[in-house]
């Protein structure tokens, strides 16, 4: 199943898409919430496992580009730090299943304190859709593979639109910007299509990756949460050990791991944080890192040393690329379980819906 979902992925980001999009005024036009976007003054959002890097995600948008501010925790947190919350706030759920416990139990706090609360999910007729105030559904439809692949990149389309409409009812997008954000989405479903054509690359690439004991993730904004997810991805399915880091962090601590063992997959889109993340790349060459690099062709003219491997991806809107990145992640994921001879749809340990 799970390679299916990933190449389901032009569709259904489509489908979803096209839910939110007036083709005649060309604008996002979110279905109708109980509630009005422009008084809101925090975003809290709360999610688990990859649904809480689409969570991540979705703070650098909103933050940057809706000038909200955004408390964001793990699920399984949440409610043990009891968090200050201020009655009329804006919470939102993110959930393939909408049956997570932990989420739930997040969400359950947040109405008791008065927050209003909108859930993000695949299933309209799970739990968190039916306690929520209002609620966005994905058009994924239903995800078998317990690696969830199509319901973070379309969690990720709904929460892209929802970060529009919000910064329009916040006053912080003028109308070329609108329509600058507005292109780089209705551009997805075919870019997502053309990188699934790195495939081939991706499985040459994954022998290497399927070698190692301890494999790094680093990416900068945006991409660090994706970094994060290609992370967990490896993990769950592949059962290599491997850690996500946001590039700058590297000289923090984990640089200490790196030597010619340990394979250090950089996501890296031509954006205007690249500089930044090819200087750190630089600094693993340096010390016989094997850099797997995930860039366009702008990039890899930039970046100043030769990659053990590099992917050109086709270049990208800084805006979707989360969006689109994700997918060589699990593609990568995915070839590197398959030479484990691991069972990618059910790995051990794991269960589709996490419910207690
Ligand atoms: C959260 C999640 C998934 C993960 C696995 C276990 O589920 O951590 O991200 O892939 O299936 O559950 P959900 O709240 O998004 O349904």
């Amino acid at each position: 199943y799970m390679l299916k979902e990933i190449y389901e992925q032009p569709q259904v980001i489509g489908d979803t898409l096209n839910a939110m999009f007036n083709p005649v005024e060309r604008t996002i036009t979110l279905p109708p919430l109980p509630f009005a976007l422009d008084d809101v003054e925090r975003v809290t959002l709360i999610a688990c496992g990859t649904s809480s890097y689409a969570a991540m995600v979705a703070r650098y948008w909103i933050e940057s580009i809706a000038r909200v501010p955004v408390d964001l925790d793990v699920g399984s947190e949440f409610r043990y730090r009891d968090p200050p919350l201020q009655a009329g706030g804006l919470a939102l759920f993110i959930s393939q299943s909408g049956e997570t416990a932990d989420t739930l139990a997040a969400l359950r706090h947040c109405k008791a304190k008065g927050l209003r609360c909108l859930s993000i999910v695949n299933v309209a007729e799970s739990t968190m859709a039916r306690e929520s105030d209002a609620v966005l559904t994905t058009l994924a439809g239903p995800e078998i593979g317990v690696a969830s692949t199509k319901a973070f990149t379309t969690q990720l389309v709904v929460l892209a639109c929802l970060t529009i409409a919000l910064a329009r009812a916040k006053g912080q997008l003028d109308a070329d910007g609108e329509a600058r954000l507005s292109k780089g989405l209705t551009e997805v479903p075919a870019r997502a299509a053309e990188i699934l054509k790195y495939d081939e690359d991706l499985r040459a690439i994954a022998q290497t990756v399927a070698e190692a004991r301890d494999v790094l993730y680093l990416g900068r904004g945006t991409a660090f949460p994706i970094a994060l997810e290609g992370a967990l991805k490896l993990k769950e399915i592949s059962y290599i050990h491997a850690e996500g880091y946001a590039a700058g962090e590297m000289k923090h601590g984990p640089i200490a791991l790196i030597d010619e063992t340990v394979p250090v997959i950089v996501i890296a889109p031509s954006d205007g944080l690249f500089d930044k993340t090819a200087s750190n790349v630089q600094e693993v060459v340096a010390r016989g890192g094997k850099v797997i690099f995930l860039s366009d062709s702008e990039g890899n003219r930039r970046l100043g040393v030769t990659p053990a491997f590099s992917v050109v991806l086709p270049a990208v809107d800084p805006f979707v690329a989360p969006i689109l990145y994700a997918i060589p992640v699990q593609l990568l994921a995915y070839h590197v379980a398959v030479i484990k001879g691991t069972d990618v749809d059910q790995p051990r340990n794991l269960a589709k819906s996490v419910t207690v």
